[in-house]
């Protein structure tokens, strides 16, 4: 049982002598030549994921934005194709108020007015049908791709 104890003891001295051997790095350079080498060290150790996150933020920051038109009681255009993570921007250039509402009650704009815009963003790949709550015959679809 001590030996195990000690073990863990030695292990513990150990590990706080590697931690504290990690953090005192970038308090004491030497010269302003090594850090860039200490810290190539560092990202092929274990940081190497700290590379990968700048990417996809850069993707949300660019993330699309599709617009359809409310002309003459019509979505125009009636069908769209996106990828996911796009948002559709739908907006009221009629004479009268429209909705847009999922078929299946994935959205709904509410009634909305002329020059008033309607947006949702498209998350998960699918085929999404929407019409008009005050004109059913008007009509549209939303197909989101991977
Ligand atoms: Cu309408």
């Amino acid at each position: 049982m001590r030996r195990v104890v000690a073990l863990s003891l030695v292990l513990t001295i150990a590990l706080g002598v590697f931690v504290s051997g990690c953090a005192q790095q970038p308090q004491a350079p030497v010269t302003p030549a090594e850090t860039p080498s200490e810290t190539e060290g560092a990202v092929g150790e274990e940081g190497t994921p700290t590379e990968a996150p700048a990417v996809p933020v850069e993707e949300a920051q660019t993330a699309p934005v599709v617009e359809v038109q409310i002309v003459n009681y019509a979505f125009i255009p009636s069908t769209i194709t996106v990828k996911a993570g796009t948002t559709v921007q739908w907006v009221n250039n009629d004479n009268v108020k429209h909705t847009v509402t999922s078929d299946e009650g994935v959205f709904d704009s509410g009634v909305f007015n002329t020059g008033d815009i309607f947006e949702y963003t498209f998350d998960t790949p699918g085929e999404y049908s929407y019409h008009c709550e005050l004109h059913p015959f008007m009509k549209g679809k939303v197909i989101v791709e991977e």
